[in-house]
């Protein structure tokens, strides 16, 4: 039987997907497209599960999409349809990870590239080794940014930097992109996982009421004025405070105890 191209593992409250093609630095086929969707929605259906942290196996984070992918070549002679691509596979995955009402962590181990970094831009935590780095590589193949990249990376770095970035194709080392606000920390090799998963620790005995709130009103601020935004949050709390999640996190405040908030509903 072929090796999954994503591992799952079940934790207490959160689960750990591990894009699993290190021979190719983890980079993107259809078949490992469809197994981390099917991972997402798997995990999403589990209401147990409060927070995802994503990371690659071996030195490799993603390298983006597989150039050799038989799914994408063309018949000799036909020019690909790479818009296809997008719009069956890498589309679906950061609208599904931006729309997840868990926290997605990404623990970036190695070299990130193309789409591969796209990936970390759409989770909500990121965390990379000081041996990670990350590469703009599209303009390297005659594309351009994709997979939401455009969008999110000038949003998160400011579009001077975004732009010459994705022009020069430069890599950053994970320091650099620490210092520009791509990820929020950068850790020692050894101890990423351990830094990455006390993230997801955190998460598995938060308010998952909150949680979600808190993801959906950040995106939503992105296409809001203040006003709007004022409006927004007034909603989201009023709703927020006919919750069970408020109810018992007022109570144990009161208690002078720790709260204890349920899976998700
Ligand atoms: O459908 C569409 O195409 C549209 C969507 C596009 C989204 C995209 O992501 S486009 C961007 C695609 N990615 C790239 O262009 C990056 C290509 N890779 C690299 O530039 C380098 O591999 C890295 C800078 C990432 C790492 O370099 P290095 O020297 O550390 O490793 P390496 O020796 O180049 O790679 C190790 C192996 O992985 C090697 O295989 P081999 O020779 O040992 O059998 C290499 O071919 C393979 N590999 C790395 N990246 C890819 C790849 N194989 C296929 N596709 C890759 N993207």
């Amino acid at each position: 039987m072929d090796e999954a191209t994503v591992l799952v593992d079940i934790r207490l409250g959160y689960r750990v997907l591990t894009l699993n093609r290190p021979d190719k630095l983890n980079s993107f086929t259809g078949v490992m497209h469809r197994a981390l969707r099917a991972a997402l929605d798997d995990a999403e259906a589990d209401k147990s599960c409060k927070a995802l942290l994503i990371t690659g196996a071996g030195r490799g984070f993603c390298a983006g999409q597989d150039l050799a992918d038989p799914e994408i070549a063309a018949e000799p002679g036909d020019m690909p349809d790479l818009g296809e691509t997008l719009e069956k596979h890498y589309n679906p995955l950061i609208r599904k990870l931006r729309a997840l009402p868990l926290p997605v962590v990404c623990a970036v181990n190695g070299v990130a590239a193309g789409a591969g970094v796209s990936l970390a831009l759409a989770s909500d935590v990121v965390i990379a080794a000081r041996s990670a780095s990350f590469g703009q590589a599209f303009v390297k193949i005659g594309l351009l940014p994709d997979s939401g990249a455009t969008y999110l990376l000038p949003r998160l770095i400011g579009p001077a930097r975004a732009r010459a970035w994705a022009l020069t194709g430069d890599t950053l080392k994970a320091e650099q992109a620490e210092t520009w606000g791509l990820v929020h920390k950068v850790v020692d090799d050894p101890i990423l996982m351990a830094e990455a998963e006390a993230f997801c620790q955190r998460f598995a005995v938060a308010s998952p009421a909150s949680l979600a709130a808190i993801k959906r009103a950040f995106d939503i601020a992105d296409g809001n004025d203040l006003d709007s935004q004022l409006d927004y949050e007034r909603d989201e709390q009023r709703r927020l405070g006919r919750g069970r999640d408020y109810a018992e996190g007022v109570e144990a405040f009161m208690e002078k105890r720790k709260p204890v908030f349920g899976g998700r509903s």
